[in-house]
């Protein structure tokens, strides 16, 4: 017999265990429109607004949460009525619970009721978590306005502000769709708002903020009001975001589903930690993230350089060098003496002499409690799965560690053995026991022409992809120096050439 589906309808018939949303979805609207409703979101963002909203009684933190590269997961929301399980695996202990938050789903490039959600005057934040790529960057941060959508919203953009009214035209990235929005909320009645980029990018509200600028500004001199607006209406506050969420697996379904007794296809999994620090700027109301643990500062950046190149820079590294040693999971690969004294090394003698630590936050005990979060086998967290993207992460994440390393004099080891992971994860494609590394980049066709050729000029050729490595580190013999001899040690490890 088919196992009923989580919904409205049958969510009081979950397992005893599974505890229940915080609020009540059929009294919750909508309040916040979230582009980029992927595992990270609803496992983070999602629930410290559902939790908010728990503690204070306010129902209209509702999340309007808005696919922007594929339907999948608005289609695996809405026959749910928005509702979806996050599994919290920690080492000794799993939990369940339901979060009913989630009060619409949309799919960006369909549903352009998305912009008139942003427009809507009860809609007060618009979050995101697009992912790095997402931006539709150039190698220089500005926007990409050679991406064919991201051109196409500016040109949809210029139509509206001529007096076009292309209602029926969906936007196609998330800054296009901010600045559409954004055009008919000033429109409409011009109520302000706050833009909070939860992605792990340094400054990532100001990045955010300058990429809508430099939308705005490509529309040309008919965009001038709007963009003194935004000015004067939108902020874009800076926040630190942290949970580690591995991708959902059947397995991760499998044990949800015996323990809430209904089939549940949006089910995101986690660790036990949840952490967020979030710039206290904002244009209008906002949900008590405080009540639900979040923090709320002036300053987020000791906070979000610590977390990026700390956490993150550490991640990237185990994903590398344990990948290209066979390692599946993060848990084996960091326990694996060698890339765990990698990891120490990186995060005690390179990263922390970088950071201004925040008030009461001990490096050495934030560094061994980001090992012990890694080596939990519980949450299958895969080296593949931080491994991609390289090309996007290895710049916030590891290469301003080594930039200010070179600075003050010293070319740091670990992040430089770390660098060279990537490159020979880039041009080999295998790990040691020959299984296949797929590349999953953005500019994985770049990369790769970058990585055809001898092997002894592999560094040099990597070094020249000016869309990773800034001119400094392109420029500087000792990086160079090092990075040739720790490829050349990796590709003896990873063995031969696989024959084709
Ligand atoms: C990871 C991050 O996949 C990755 O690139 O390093 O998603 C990491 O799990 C989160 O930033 C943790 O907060």
């Amino acid at each position: 017999m088919s196992v009923p589906r989580l919904s409205l309808q049958t969510l009081d018939q979950r397992g005893a265990e599974v505890r229940g949303p915080a609020v009540d979805p059929r009294e919750t609207q909508v309040g916040i429109v979230h582009l980029g409703v992927g595992a990270f979101h609803r496992a983070h963002q999602a629930v410290f607004t559902e939790d908010a909203a728990g503690a204070t009684g306010e129902t209209r933190w509702g999340i309007l949460g808005v696919t922007q590269r594929s339907p999948r997961v608005a289609e695996q929301l809405r026959p749910q009525d928005g509702l979806y399980g996050v599994l919290t695996k920690g080492r000794d202990a799993t939990s369940l619970r339901v979060i009913g938050s989630m009060r619409g789903a949309a799919f960006l490039r369909v549903d352009v009721d998305v912009l008139e959600a942003i427009a809507a005057p009860t809609t007060h934040v618009v979050s995101s978590t697009v992912s790095e790529k997402g931006y539709r960057r150039t190698s220089s941060g500005r926007p990409d306005l050679g991406d064919d959508d991201l051109s196409a919203d500016v040109a949809t953009l210029w139509r509206e502000l001529d007096g076009d009214r292309p209602e029926d035209a969906p936007a196609r990235t998330p800054v296009g769709a901010l600045a559409r929005g954004l055009f008919r909320r000033r429109r409409a009645h011009g109520a302000p708002l706050t833009v909070v980029c939860c992605d792990n990018m340094v400054d990532n509200g100001r990045v955010v903020a300058a990429l809508l600028d430099d939308v705005l500004e490509a529309v040309g001199t008919r965009a001038d009001a709007l963009r003194a607006w935004v000015e004067q209406s939108v902020r874009f506050p800076v926040t630190m975001v942290d949970r580690i969420t591995p991708a959902t697996t059947d397995a991760h379904r499998a044990e949800a589903q015996a323990l809430l007794g209904l089939r549940d296809d949006a089910l995101v999994v986690a660790e036990p930690f949840s952490q967020w620090v979030i710039e206290d700027d904002f244009a209008g109301p906002r949900p008590a993230w405080e009540r639900a643990g979040a923090t709320l500062t002036a300053d987020v950046a000791p906070w979000e350089r610590a977390k990026l190149r700390m956490l993150n820079g550490a991640h990237s590294t185990v994903a590398y060098l344990g990948a290209l040693r066979g390692h599946r999971m993060i848990d084996q690969a960091v326990t694996d003496p060698a890339i765990e004294a990698v990891v120490r090394r990186l995060m005690d003698d390179e990263v922390a002499p970088t950071l201004t630590p925040p008030p009461g936050l001990d490096l050495a005990v934030y560094r061994d409690s980001v090992i012990e979060r890694f080596a939990n086998p519980a949450t299958g967290y895969t080296t593949l799965q931080v491994a991609g993207d390289g090309s996007q992460k290895l710049p916030i994440r590891l290469l301003g560690t080594v930039a200010d390393r070179l600075a003050a004099g010293a070319v740091p080891e670990a992040a430089t053995l770390a660098t060279a992971a990537w490159m020979v994860f880039v041009a080999r494609g295998q790990d040691a026991r020959g299984d296949a590394l797929p590349l999953d980049d953005p500019l994985a066709d770049r990369l790769r022409r970058a990585a055809d050729g001898p092997e002894a000029s592999l560094v040099d050729r990597m070094l020249d992809v000016h869309e990773v490595f800034a001119e400094p580190l392109r420029e500087h013999d000792g990086f160079r120096t090092r990075l040739r001899a720790d490829v050349a040690q990796l590709l003896a490890e990873v063995g031969a050439r696989a024959t084709v």
